[in-house]
């Protein structure tokens, strides 16, 4: 472990490097001629660069250039989901110097000489985005660039992970997938590359997608303060203008172009437990047994490298696991799913003379003669190579490994498969480590760079594959789970990823480390993830790397509760942490914050449905839900759950009150109930136990029982807990459905309207087919400053799936 960090550093140290330098590149010659089909005008140059500006929604433009030739036939991107759109109604005017493109949102103009794009809003005509120059290229490296006027007023969101605040303006940033164990502010690139970025200026957003899965970089006025680049070192410019203003609108047009997250299994939002590793499997059944022994809630657990046969993917090391089957049964018996590590090193392994794999169930046979996953990927060919023809070897932890190429479909389809080796053994989801690809030999990937893939029969370099990498992976696997367990929804995790993952993984954030710095980073590095496609978020409760403290772990376990992805993970070396490593007074405060999030879980579903449906992420910025609040623009030690929920968690050591900025409204203390009006900072006292909390004014938060698994008992009571806002009025939309399978994408949901008015429920009929388990509605009026003399504030009723009007009169 020492000598990996110390590499790692060296990785760290040497990455910096990503102002955009515009000198010396070549722009793009003047426009010369141009031809206009039925989605797109086409731009030929006086140098024979072509540029394509194609209309896919009146919201949607993309742009693609070939510098110093034609736009290439093959047009093909591993993030892109919808590649038909309808075409909308679109205009081109021809004007002195310009073309301009109208849609119902928004005027394209391209200014002919020099060739520079503008977008305007098509009804004010007020310029939203323009090139500051012509875009750039060097015809000898291969880099493209583009640089946009940087706005006075202008602030940058999303790119997904990144070890940095919320508002990225005046910050650079570089995508390389990197394994960078222990990363911190500042350290870039690290695991994902999601190159998709929004832009704030005032009553105004925008977002751009540069779909290029090269090194890409990012400069919102690092280098100038006057453009904002995103350059490549390869591949081609191409990227996708989304107008908003909205940004909620943006977000929803990028999960059309890249993907919805589908809905992930409800047990997935329940408590997880993971360390590094537990085995045996008595050991893992202690910790099982601990968690129902001091009463804490749990749905999964998860098993590290340890539990393979020496590091070997697709096996079990039978003298720790000897039944795995039985296993997963026994933990399965009292709620609890198992989630097992999948790297995707296969051990470069040849079989000893005359050794042959078990014909069935290889993954439980001794893998020392042979191994089953190397031979079967070396004799159909699927293993990466480099451009000579030699397999590409790395190392991780087996020793020496190789990695499949699973841009080859029979490849990806194998992979899949390989998964039952899992899944009959009774396991309920994958976690994908090590998917940048790591390789201990090389992070920097620099001596990968004649790593080829077959890539549709293009062969394309390694520079241009290793971003989709992970998201190749995560298709394979999910795919994979998908047809092994048919009609469940697949559960996969992953560390690396490109655009488009949330299609096939949710996510953690890798090595963190155990310090409030680290905790304090998670929150704009989950904001900026689900500004950027992704909004199944987590990382490691109370830090992977190095010592927790009981308090650090309090305070971080009252940010993590409302997680979409809840794990308490730690390294190989680093002390315990569980729940109940510290002793009584802690493990009630962290029981408190489980429980809660169990009672909340219908509301986070909710939450997650609406996310799957819109692209909106759950775990939000303020900014996101009051995106006209300048108050707003900078803030990342607050976050907000759907629009209902707004948490300002202690990330300091040793303190027992903050400030705590509430946007316009009324707000009211969770614990408290007391009633807050919006618009300015205020004063909270929160000692260890207590994180602030607030429910906006207006919100109804549907609740279960507690529960220490999902499905433990019946949800019934089901509780709506109203907080009405400033007119004394509160509804909500509770979505459900059955939790696990892939019913509700054929209507089997319920949608379950509650509105609340002058003491009086209107409780509607509930929409879709899906029938829950007989059960009672209890509505509360919760803070009780806002019920009224004479009125009640409760109110008891069977959900017999007919509307109802009750008066708490
Ligand atoms: O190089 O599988 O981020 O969660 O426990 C370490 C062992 C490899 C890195 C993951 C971490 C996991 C660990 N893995």
């Amino acid at each position: 472990m020492k000598l990996l960090t110390s590499a790692f550093c060296v990785l760290m140290a040497s990455a910096g490097a990503s102002a955009i330098d515009l000198n010396g590149l070549r722009s793009i010659g003047p426009v010369a001629s141009f031809v206009k089909t039925d989605s797109a005008v086409t731009l030929t140059c006086a140098d024979g660069s072509q540029v394509r500006i194609t209309v896919l929604a009146p919201d949607l433009i993309r742009v693609r250039a070939a510098f110093l030739r034609n736009l290439p036939e093959r047009d093909h991107s591993w993030a892109i989901e919808k590649t038909s759109w309808d075409v909308p109604r679109w205009e081109l005017a021809e004007e002195p110097g310009a073309l301009r493109i109208s849609t119902g949102e928004l005027e394209v103009v391209a200014h002919r000489s020099p060739l520079q794009i503008e977008f305007r809003d098509v009804k004010t005509h007020r310029t939203i985005n323009a090139d500051q120059q012509p875009m750039l290229f060097d015809p000898q490296s291969g880099l493209v660039a583009a640089a946009k006027k940087l706005g006075f007023d202008e602030h940058f969101y999303g790119l997904g992970e990144k070890a940095s605040r919320l508002d990225k303006r005046r910050g650079e940033f570089t995508m390389w997938n990197s394994d960078t164990f222990g990363y911190q502010e500042g350290t870039d690139p690290v695991y994902q590359s999601i190159p998709f970025y929004i832009g704030w200026q005032p009553g105004t957003a925008y977002g751009i997608f540069f779909d290029n899965s090269y090194r890409t970089h990012f400069d919102f006025g690092a280098t100038s303060q006057e453009y904002a680049a995103f350059s490549s070192e390869g591949g081609e410019m191409n990227y996708y203008f989304f107008q908003g203003p909205s940004i909620k609108k943006i977000l929803a047009r990028y999960a059309d172009l890249t993907g919805h997250m589908p809905l992930p299994p409800m047990w997935a939002l329940g408590n997880q437990q993971s360390r590094y590793s537990y085995y045996p499997g008595s050991v893992a059944e202690e910790v099982v047994r601990k968690y129902r022994a001091e009463d804490l809630p749990l749905d999964v657990l998860h098993l590290d490298i340890h539990f393979m046969n020496e590091y070997r993917p697709f096996t079990w090391d039978l003298r720790r696991f000897p039944d795995p089957k039985a296993f997963t049964n026994r933990l399965r018996a009292q709620g609890v799913k198992v989630v097992t590590i999948v790297d995707p090193g296969i051990k470069l392994q040849p079989p000893a003379a005359g050794a042959r794999d078990a014909a069935s169930h290889p993954e439980l046979a001794p893998q020392d003669q042979s191994y089953y996953a190397y031979n079967q990927g070396k004799a159909h060919d699927y293993f990466l190579k480099r451009k000579d023809g030699s397999t590409y070897v790395g190392r991780v932890w087996p020793g020496e490994a190789v990695f499949v190429d699973y841009t080859i479909d029979a490849a990806a389809r194998w992979w899949g498969d390989l998964h039952r080796a899992y899944t009959d053994n009774g396991v309920a989801g994958i976690w994908n480590d090590m998917n940048e690809p790591s390789d201990f030999n090389d992070q920097t990937g620099k001596s990968q760079l004649d790593v080829v893939t077959y890539d549709g029969g293009t062969n394309s370099p390694y520079a241009g594959n290793r971003n989709v990498f992970a998201l190749n992976e995560a298709r394979a696997t999910y795919q994979g789970l998908e047809r092994l367990l048919p009609n469940q929804r697949p559960y996969v995790i992953t560390r690396a990823a490109y655009a488009g993952i949330q299609r096939y993984a949710t996510m953690w954030a890798g090595d963190n480390r155990s310090t409030w710095d680290a905790l304090s980073l998670s929150l704009p590095m989950f904001m900026s993830l689900g500004l950027s496609g992704e909004p199944f978020v987590g990382s490691d409760i109370g830090g992977f790397i190095g010592r927790t403290d009981p308090e650090l772990l309090v305070r971080w376990y009252e940010v993590g509760f409302l997680t979409p992805f809840c794990r308490n993970h730690a390294a190989m070396d680093s002390p315990d942490h569980e729940p109940w490593r510290f002793g009584k007074y802690y493990e009630d405060i962290i029981r408190r914050y489980l429980k809660l999030r169990y009672r909340l879980l219908p509301f986070l579903y909710t939450a997650i449905e609406e996310s799957h449906r819109t692209g909106v992420p759950l775990f939000r910025p303020l900014l996101l839900n009051y995106q006209d609040d300048e108050n707003a623009l900078g803030i990342d030690d607050e976050f907000m759950i759907g629009d209902d929920l707004l948490v300002a968690p202690i990330l300091k050591p040793n303190l027992t009150a903050r400030l705590v900025y509430l946007p316009v409204g009324v707000w009211y203390d969770y614990w408290t109930g007391v009633r807050q009006e919006g618009g300015h900072m205020i004063r909270v006292e929160a000692p260890l136990e207590t994180v602030p909390l607030f429910v906006r004014g207006g919100a109804v938060v549907p609740m279960d029982p507690e529960m220490n698994y999902v499905g433990e008992k019946p949800a019934n009571p089901l509780e709506f807990q109203i907080y009405p806002d400033a007119r004394g009025e509160a509804s909500t939309t509770l979505y459900e459905d059955d939790g696990l399978t892939d019913a509700y994408r054929q209507g089997s949901f319920r949608q379950t309207s509650v509105t609340y008015r002058n003491s009086q429920i209107d409780l509607a009929a509930p929409k879709g087919e899906y029938r829950p388990a007989p059960r009672d509605f209890v509505f509360t009026v919760r803070p009780a400053s806002a019920i009224r003399t004479g009125s009640k504030a409760t109110a008891r009723i069977a959900d017999d799936g007919r509307s109802h009007r009750i008066e708490l009169r």
